[in-house]
């Protein structure tokens, strides 16, 4: 039961999902008939199988409050956030430490926000930079207000909290939610950092508006600053940091292996959400074209499902929404089969995705875990080659799967 296989992508220019109605049906009836099956229990678990690989979902550790980003050190511990407002450290043996003091001291817990990804410096060893992303309460004028943020610190030489912290980006401007704080960090191999934004669940004009942060991807120096060779930094009016615009609301993002290109997976209304290729100075669509509909009553956004200057997703999935979060691509050896797949957190879909490719298109989608009753959150190769899910719920695990 365990090793049967989604069927594959259709082809043509126009971006594809299995969205027919029978194909969504599949996808049901398979989460349905996995739920069914296998079992867990101890921190080892007996093999599991995927059409190409059979694994073992080691639960590393547990006890996590809503972890939400998880980042290797170089000696193998790994640093994850929680979204209520603490970064601990975890060992390879499961060991949770206390928080680390030196994080923002103004984080908007609540809702979708609070403290949200992290990553380390590509110089980290040197430096001991690490950059958490966090949804930033206003102040002031801006009182009542939050939005989306960017935090540099160092770790200390203890490594027991973080020093010297400051804010680097702040998206423009706060807005009165508690919804779709984007929020995944990701560096260019030319050492610039990408952040990702989203569009607040507000005005629903703000993601085509390239003059705020709404909807966007953005594009910085660690010290804050603009690149220059930004698609809009000299664009009379438009905000110098936007990479690409948009978007509703991205929570994977990761650099294919091969290219160094970034790609990215947001958010999308219910039966829409996507999976894009992120180019500087695109426009992905929000909310002028989309798939799917609005949650509820399923109503019309928009204009359809394509226009010119706009782009298609590299991939989308229909009704039920997975809600896709975090974003990685094998590059490790333990499992070769799957060299060069990507892998999605799917929250609400409660999967793993593991997605072939063939260069720019979706060749294949497999739902991997479907068995375990989870939603995942973040999916981050480990230094050992093996693969690493944090799970989203107020008792998080981070979890690794290995060859058995
Ligand atoms: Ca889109």
């Amino acid at each position: 039961m365990l090793n049967r296989k989604h069927g594959h992508l259709h082809g043509g220019k126009r971006a594809s999902a299995w969205g027919a109605p029978k194909a969504a049906a599949v996808l049901l009836s398979l989460s349905w008939a996995l739920s069914a099956c296998g079992g867990s229990g101890g921190a080892a678990q007996s093999p599991v199988g995927s059409s190409t690989v059979k694994f073992t979902v080691d639960t590393v550790a547990s006890g996590l409050a809503t972890p939400w980003g998880l980042a290797f050190m170089p000696d193998g511990r790994m640093l994850v956030t929680e979204r209520g407002g603490q970064l601990r450290i975890v060992t390879a043996a499961g060991a949770v430490s206390a928080p680390l003091p030196g994080v923002p001291s103004n984080i908007a817990v609540g809702g979708q926000g609070g403290l949200l990804d992290v990553v380390l410096d590509p110089n980290f060893a040197a430096n001991r930079r690490v950059y958490l992303s966090f949804s930033e309460a206003g102040t002031g004028a801006e009182s009542g207000t939050n939005g989306t943020s960017v935090w540099r610190a160092e770790l200390s030489p203890s490594g027991t909290a973080l020093v010297n912290g400051t804010v680097i980006f702040r998206q423009r401007p706060k807005v009165n939610s508690a919804l779709h704080f984007g929020s995944r960090l990701v560096f260019a191999r030319d050492g610039t950092l990408f952040v990702t934004l989203g569009d607040r669940g507000s005005r629903s004009t703000d993601a085509q508006d390239t003059s705020n942060h709404l909807g966007k991807v953005v594009r910085i120096r660690t010290d804050g600053t603009v690149p220059p060779d930004n698609p809009l930094a000299s664009t009379a009016g438009a905000a110098p940091e936007i990479w690409s615009w948009g978007h509703r609301n991205v929570q994977g993002a990761a650099l294919h292996p091969d290219t160094g290109v970034l790609w990215t997976n947001e958010h999308g209304p219910q039966g829409g959400d996507e999976l894009n290729i992120d180019l500087a100075g695109r426009n992905y669509g929000w909310p002028v074209i989309t798939y799917g509909c609005t949650y509820g009553l399923c109503g019309k956004i928009g204009e359809g499902t394509a226009k010119a200057g706009m782009e298609q997703p590299v991939s989308w999935w229909p009704k039920p929404s997975t809600a896709p979060s975090g974003l990685m691509f094998y590059t490790g050896e333990g499992f070769a089969p799957w060299k060069g797949n990507a892998f999605i957190g799917g929250l609400a879909g409660q999967v793993l995705w593991r997605l072939t490719l063939s260069g720019d298109k979706v060749a294949s989608r497999e739902a991997l875990l479907g068995d375990r009753g989870e939603r995942y959150r973040a999916v981050v190769q480990g230094p050992d080659g093996w693969i690493y899910l944090l799970t989203d719920d107020s008792n998080g695990k981070v979890l690794r799967l290995r060859t058995p």
